[in-house]
C-alpha cells in the first residue's frame, strides 16, 4: 500500500512537473509566431513601417544620380573636340554699315543743326542755338566756339543760303575739328621677329574686355594670327570673359592665377605670343580709377614689365561715351601714366552726345582709333571722319 501510496505521488510529481516545462515552452513558442508580423510591430512603429518601403522607392531615382556621372565621363572628349569657329565680319566699311547706330547722336546733332542752319536768315539767337546743340552733343565748349565762329564766317562772306550748302560747310567745319590729319592706324602686325603688342586701358566698365575680345575679331578677319593675355587677374570670371572671345575664333588665352600680379601674366602672354608666333598679342587689364593711385601704378608697371620684351606697340585707352565730359578727366590721368597711342570710344549706340569724339580728340590730342557701336561681337569700327560726319549728318556716306 505504501508502495501504491508513494507511486502515485511519483506520478503527479511526474506529471505536474512534465506540464511544468512544457506550458511555458510552448506559450514561448506560441507567442512569438502570430503576433510577429501583425500587433506587436504595429504598435511599436506603425506609422515607420507601412511609409518608409514606398517612399525610398520613390527617392533614389531621384536623389542619387550615378547616371550623369558616367555620362559624363563619356561624351565629354566627343563634344569638346569639335569647336565650331566663327567668321568674323571684315573691318574694312563697317563704320558706314553700322552708321544706323548713331541714330540717337544723329537727332540729336545732325537733324537739330540742319534745321537750324536752313533758316532765312540767321539771327544771333539762331546761332546762339546751333552752339547749344553742339554743346548738349558734347563736342566741348571750346571746339564748339571754334565750328561756330567758322561757320559763320563762311556763311557771311559766301552769302550760303541752300540747306545743303550750309550742310556741307558744316560737315566741313565738323570733319575739320575731327582733325582728319592724326594717324588713326592701329599697329598690329608683326615686326623685329616678334608679335605687335596691344595693351588695353580704363576705367571699370568701359569696354575693355568687349574691345579686346572685337579687335582680336577683326585682325582674325584680316587674316591675321592672336593671342589674348587676360591680365585682369582680380576676378577669374574677366579671364573667363577673355578666353570666351579667344575660343569663339581659335585665339589662345594665357592666364594667370586669380588675385595674382598682372605684370607677370602680361609678361608671359607676351613671351607665349613670340613662342608661337603670333602677330599680335592684345592685352586685357582691369578697370581702374585713375584716382587709385595704386592701382595706376600698377599699370605702369603691367606696361614697363612688358617691355622687357620690346615696346608696346599700342596702348589703347578704352572711353565710355556716356561718360561724356566726366571721361575726359580719367583719360588724362591715364595719359600721364601709359603713354595712350590711341582712344577707343565705346557705346556711341547708346547715347545722343556723339560729339565726344570731337572733345576726345581735341582734349588729348590723341586720335580716336576706334568707335564701339554695338555690343554684338562684330559691332566695333575703324573710325573714320568723314564716314562718320556724313553718319551724323543723316546723308549718303
Ligand atoms: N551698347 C554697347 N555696349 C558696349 C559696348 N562696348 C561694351 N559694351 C558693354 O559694356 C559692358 C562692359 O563691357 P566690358 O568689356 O566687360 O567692360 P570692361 O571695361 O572690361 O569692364 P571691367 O573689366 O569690369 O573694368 C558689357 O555689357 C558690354 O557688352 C558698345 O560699344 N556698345
Ligand atoms: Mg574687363
Amino acid at each position: 500500500m505504501e508502495y501504491v501510496v508513494a507511486a502515485v505521488i511519483l506520478l503527479v510529481v511526474l506529471v505536474v512537473g512534465a506540464v511544468g516545462l512544457v506550458v511555458p515552452r510552448m506559450r514561448r513558442r506560441e507567442l512569438p509566431p502570430p503576433p510577429a508580423p501583425g500587433s506587436t510591430t504595429t504598435l511599436e512603429r506603425p506609422p515607420a513601417a507601412p511609409t518608409v518601403p514606398p517612399v525610398e522607392e520613390e527617392i533614389p531615382p531621384l536623389i542619387e544620380p550615378p547616371a550623369p556621372v558616367v555620362a559624363e565621363e563619356q561624351p565629354a572628349p566627343v563634344v569638346l573636340e569639335e569647336p565650331v569657329l566663327e567668321k568674323p565680319e571684315p573691318s574694312v566699311g563697317r563704320l558706314v554699315r553700322l552708321r544706323a547706330r548713331l541714330a540717337r547722336s544723329q537727332t540729336a546733332l545732325g537733324r537739330g543743326l540742319l534745321s537750324v542752319l536752313s533758316r532765312d536768315h540767321l539771327e544771333d539767337d539762331d546761332w546762339d542755338e546751333i552752339e547749344e546743340s553742339l554743346i548738349t552733343a558734347d563736342v566741348g565748349v571750346e571746339a564748339t566756339q571754334v565750328i561756330v565762329e567758322r561757320l559763320r564766317e563762311r556763311v557771311r562772306i559766301l552769302g550760303t543760303r541752300s540747306v545743303s550748302e550750309v550742310r556741307d560747310q558744316l560737315a566741313e567745319e565738323l570733319v575739320a575739328a575731327l582733325e582728319p590729319e592724326m594717324d588713326r592706324s592701329l599697329r598690329t602686325a608683326p615686326h623685329d621677329g616678334r608679335p605687335a603688342v596691344v595693351l588695353v586701358v580704363g576705367v571699370n566698365g568701359a569696354g575693355k574686355t568687349t574691345t579686346c575680345g572685337k579687335i582680336g575679331r577683326v585682325l582674325i578677319a584680316d587674316g591675321r594670327t592672336v593671342l589674348f593675355g587676360a591680365a585682369d587677374t582680380f576676378r577669374a570670371a574677366a579671364a573667363d570673359q577673355i578666353q570666351t572671345w579667344g575660343e569663339r575664333v581659335g585665339a589662345e588665352t594665357v592666364r594667370g592665377p586669380e588675385g595674382g600680379d598682372p605684370a607677370s601674366v602680361a609678361f608671359d602672354a607676351v613671351k607665349r605670343g613670340i613662342d608661337t608666333s603670333v602677330d599680335t598679342v592684345l592685352i586685357d587689364t582691369a578697370g581702374r580709377l585713375q584716382n587709385k593711385v595704386g592701382l595706376m601704378d600698377e599699370l605702369g608697371k603691367v606696361k614697363r614689365v612688358v617691355e622687357k620684351h620690346g615696346p608696346v606697340d599700342e596702348t589703347l585707352l578704352v572711353l565710355d561715351a556716356t561718360t561724356g565730359q566726366n571721361g575726359l578727366e580719367q583719360a588724362r590721368v591715364f595719359t600721364e601714366v601709359v603713354d595712350v597711342t590711341g582712344v577707343v570710344l565705346t557705346k556711341l549706340d547708346g547715347t545722343a552726345k556723339g560729339g565726344i569724339v570731337i572733345a576726345v580728340q581735341r582734349k588729348l590730342g590723341i586720335p580716336v582709333k576706334l568707335v564701339g557701336l554695338g555690343e554684338g561681337p562684330d559691332d566695333l569700327a575703324p573710325f573714320e571722319p568723314v564716314a562718320f560726319v556724313e553718319a551724323l549728318l543723316g546723308g549718303d556716306a
